[in-house]
């Protein structure tokens, strides 16, 4: 398997840190061990556990107002699949690349092989009707899935399947479909007419689907339309799962919702009623803000990790979630945010496996509130880091990753190989 940093710079960062990593994990393992964990087997779970890179992440993103390009951007979807190859690489908790259609248009076949030289395969394809391509016929200026042009509607159909079709050689197994139709002002659109025609849409896409592939709807309250969008909360989006057929299913952006709204909870309506159909993982204070995971309010995505570990260990149907990233990055080197993501990702879903679930039902019969609550508290707060590094150097990535990519020097190489980019206006999403 090629690297895109070499094993030995790995080998030595991991060289200065392995023997204080035995010790924490020896004591670690000493202290689950008194509350009844195995801790090689929550180990044994976290290695198996991978999360998705979205391509769109390792470029800089930027706001409305500005973009400030960083250095060594990619140029194409090859280096995106480089610089993804580096966070697992350094993480091993990523081992898929999420595309989006047609950012990421290249010969499928050559593309395959390039993220095959490093072991990478593809998760979920995302189409792209919220932003006009160069040289399209309609425009999406007035919505795509939803407008009230049958020929507009017609072209984003046909860009969906052409979105499975590139999947398919790929070898992915899901499209993700987010649409950014909406109106701006009350009376703009009838809302009942426009969520009609997108359910028609969405039928001849779903028809177009492989029997072995799966289809996500991601829902957002707000932005980029104002006053109104289609498909704006998990309500709708679990109508629309409900509509399409068993292949469909409801993915959750955790930004993507009003603030103080219970996405756990959301979460766990999908899992009973057997719509979860995976995630996009990041942070945020206000609204879509596309921060790292974990990197604002870590214990709610702990609180998202244990709904699915309920899930998981009581087997629930149809329950197999995609696991993806999706952030943007404007003050930090993407690949250092996305691993670190990763990383955040996989705390939580350590610390989830440590909920004693036994004890934490006994207390929801009793109605002991205080100690349910704590029993909760008591896995968050164990410190789960000891896990993750041991997994990382088990399967041969950075017991630190942000230490071992800093050491490697790779984003100074890639700089002087990659001419810096375009700054200046607003950017997208
Ligand atoms: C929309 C969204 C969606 C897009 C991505 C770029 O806000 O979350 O997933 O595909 O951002
Ligand atoms: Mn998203
Ligand atoms: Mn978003």
């Amino acid at each position: 398997m090629e690297t895109m940093i070499s094993g030995g710079a790995v080998e030595k960062s991991n060289a200065d840190r392995e023997k204080a990593l035995r010790a924490d994990y020896a004591s670690l393992g000493a202290q689950l061990d008194r509350r009844g964990i195995a801790i090689d087997a929550i180990l044994a779970k976290v290695e198996a556990f991978g999360v998705a890179i979205p391509s769109w992440g390792v470029g800089t993103g930027g706001t409305r107002f500005a973009r400030f390009p960083g250095q060594g951007e990619p140029r194409d979807v090859f280096d995106k699949v480089e610089d993804c190859a580096v966070i697992n690489q350094l993480t091993r908790a990523t081992p898929t690349v999420s595309l989006h259609i047609p950012w990421d248009k290249a010969d499928a076949s050559r593309l395959k092989q390039a993220a095959a030289r490093f072991g990478l395969g593809f998760d979920a394809m995302n189409s792209n009707t919220f932003s006009d391509a160069s040289g399209q016929r309609q425009s999406y200026k007035f919505g795509s899935l939803s407008h009230a042009d049958p020929a507009v509607r017609r072209q984003a159909v046909e860009h969906n399947i052409e979105c499975i079709e590139i999947g398919k050689t790929l070898g992915s197994k899901a499209l993700t479909v987010w649409i950014g139709d909406g109106s701006n002002f009350p009376g703009q659109v009838n809302f009942a007419r426009a969520f009609e025609r997108y359910l028609d849409a969405m039928k001849d896409i779903y028809a177009a689907l492989p029997g072995d592939w799966r289809l996500f709807t991601e829902h957002k309250m707000y932005e980029p339309a104002f006053y109104s969008t289609v498909v704006q909360d998990w309500g709708t989006n679990y109508i629309i799962s409900k509509e399409l057929g068993d292949k469909a299913y409801c993915l959750v952006d955790l930004g993507h919702h009003a603030p103080n709204v219970n996405i756990e909870m959301i979460v766990s309506r999908l899992i009973q009623f057997g719509k979860l159909g995976g995630f996009h993982f990041n942070d945020s204070k206000y609204g879509d803000d596309d921060l790292d995971a974990g990197s604002i309010d870590p214990y709610r995505l702990f609180l998202v990790f244990n709904e699915l570990v309920d899930a998981e260990l009581s087997g629930a149907k149809d329950f197999h979630p995609a696991h993806m990233l999706d952030q943007s990055h404007n003050v930090t080197d993407p690949i250092e945010s996305l691993m670190l993501s990763a990383v955040e990702v996989q705390r939580a879903y350590a610390a989830a496996l440590l909920v004693d679930r036994k004890a934490l039902e006994g207390f929801q019969e009793d109605n002991d509130a205080l100690m349910a609550t704590q029993t909760l508290k008591a896995a968050y707060r164990t410190d789960v880091e000891p896990i993750l590094a041991m997994a990382r150097l088990n399967r041969g990535g950075a017991i630190d990753p942000v230490a071992a990519y800093r050491a490697s020097g790779y984003r100074q190489k890639v700089a002087a190989e990659r001419p810096a980019s375009v700054g200046g206006g607003g950017g997208i999403v």
